[in-house]
């Protein structure tokens, strides 16, 4: 017995929720792989993924089992003492990025804000710079999280307008332009954050080489490279970070979403010893960060990816879904771009609002979501299979078509 309808709880969340999202109207209540079911029942293909956190599929059965078993043994213990599934984890994790030291928060925010704290402390202790005069180079229509520090070099005016004062130390140069970044750069600067792929600006995809010639700069420098993989990450791009599309290694990797497998928030900074070890006990934390619950959900979501070998899938049926949405050839559409699984379709100018087709695909279906007025996304799961993408293409063609 459901007590209350989709609409009454719609009308609840408005007036007891602060009003901070703007949802498409579907009352979400039961989820399994691709699919997931309204509160009256009625199926859909999530095309969103929670905005790539449940790259796995929801409630994955090795998962789920991870979480349940562990939630009968122990869930929290705060790092004032040790538990025996942050150190397997770590050692996973450090194993799978190929970095020699991790360093566990919860949410995105924080490990964004994590490499922040660690790029100007190495800056400080390491590079030499004078203190508080690190810089650290950012981009145009970046999306990093929410925090004040983070809203602070953001160029979105929704995002950041009446957070001030804002934290000073970022240079806001334009994306996929290497000469700003070569004039940005200065005696100062310890870090550049990048997105290997703009996600939130509309699923923006680099010229080729792009991160090799960022990589280079940062040695030619001695300054730390941070490649936020909180969205690209985890084979969502056809890789197991988006990074690998190219020869450099970044300094430091800022992981979450998918690492909690769509369950839990786990995130994390990886790195080498030279550059992690500027922390010391007391110097940064978390009380829920390396907790033994998230811990084993995150090591289950890491075997899940590599099992189910979903980089491979994602390559795959991210370039079908790419080319089916081109071969529309709709007059709606201005062009379709992105890699593997995280697609961005960009509507001309004529077509109207993203909205107007997001409610429509959602009536026929098909969850997904708009990013400005005139893109919409698609970032299904990565356990998709074909056929449900023949399906899904079915709607969207109806739609856009
Ligand atoms: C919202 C976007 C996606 C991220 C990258 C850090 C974070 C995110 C590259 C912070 C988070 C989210 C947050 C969510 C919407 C969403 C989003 F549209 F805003 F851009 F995914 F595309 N780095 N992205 O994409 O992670 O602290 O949220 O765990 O804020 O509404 P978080």
């Amino acid at each position: 017995m459901k007590n209350y309808s989709s609409k009454k709880l719609m009308e609840i969340e408005h007036k007891y929720g602060a009003h901070n999202y703007h949802p498409l109207e579907v009352v979400i209540s039961e989820a399994e792989g691709i699919w997931v079911k309204d509160h009256e029942g009625k199926r859909y293909i999530d095309m969103l993924s929670a905005y790539s956190a449940v790259n796995q599929g929801h409630r994955h059965p090795a998962i789920i089992k991870a979480l349940k078993d562990q939630a009968d043994l122990l869930t929290l213990t705060s790092r004032a003492f040790f538990n025996d599934k942050w150190p397997v984890f770590a050692k996973k994790l450090a194993g799978l990025t190929g970095k020699e030291m991790v360093l566990p928060m919860n949410t995105g925010a924080e490990a964004v804000e994590t490499a922040i704290k660690t790029m100007r402390k190495w800056g400080y202790r390491v590079k030499g710079v004078e203190k508080d005069k690190a810089e650290i180079i950012v981009f145009d229509e970046n999306f990093h999280g929410r925090t004040t520090t983070i809203v602070s070099f953001s160029t979105d005016p929704l995002a950041k307008d009446d957070y001030g004062p804002y934290t000073p130390g970022f240079i806001v140069v334009p994306y996929n332009d290497i000469k700003a970044v070569k004039k940005a750069v200065n005696k100062n600067t310890v870090g550049i954050l990048v997105e290997p792929i703009q996600g939130e600006a509309g699923v923006i995809v680099p010229d080729d080489g792009y991160l090799n010639e960022l990589g280079q700069i940062a040695k030619e420098n001695n300054i730390l490279l941070a490649a936020d993989e909180i969205q690209t990450g985890f084979c969502r791009t056809g890789k197991l970070f988006a990074y690998m599309y190219e020869n450099t290694v970044p300094d430091i990797i800022i992981m979450g979403k998918a690492l909690g497998g769509g369950v839990f928030p786990v995130s994390a900074v990886a790195a080498d010893e030279n550059i992690l070890g500027v922390f010391e006990p007391g110097s940064h934390g978390s009380t829920f960060g390396g907790n033994p619950l998230g811990c084993a959900v995150a090591g289950a979501a890491i075997d899940v990816l590599l099992n189910e070998n979903l980089s491979e899938k994602a390559l795959e049926l991210g370039s079908y879904f790419m080319e089916q949405l081109k071969n529309l050839n709709s007059d709606k559409i201005e062009l379709v771009r992105g890699k593997g699984l995280l697609i961005g379709v960009v509507l001309k100018k004529s077509a109207g609002k993203a909205r107007t087709y997001t409610t429509r695909l959602k009536e026929k279906g098909l969850l997904c979501k708009e990013t400005h007025d005139w893109i919409i996304r698609f970032a299904p799961p990565l356990i998709i299979k074909k056929e449900e993408i023949d399906f899904a293409m079915g709607k969207i063609a109806e739609v856009l078509g």
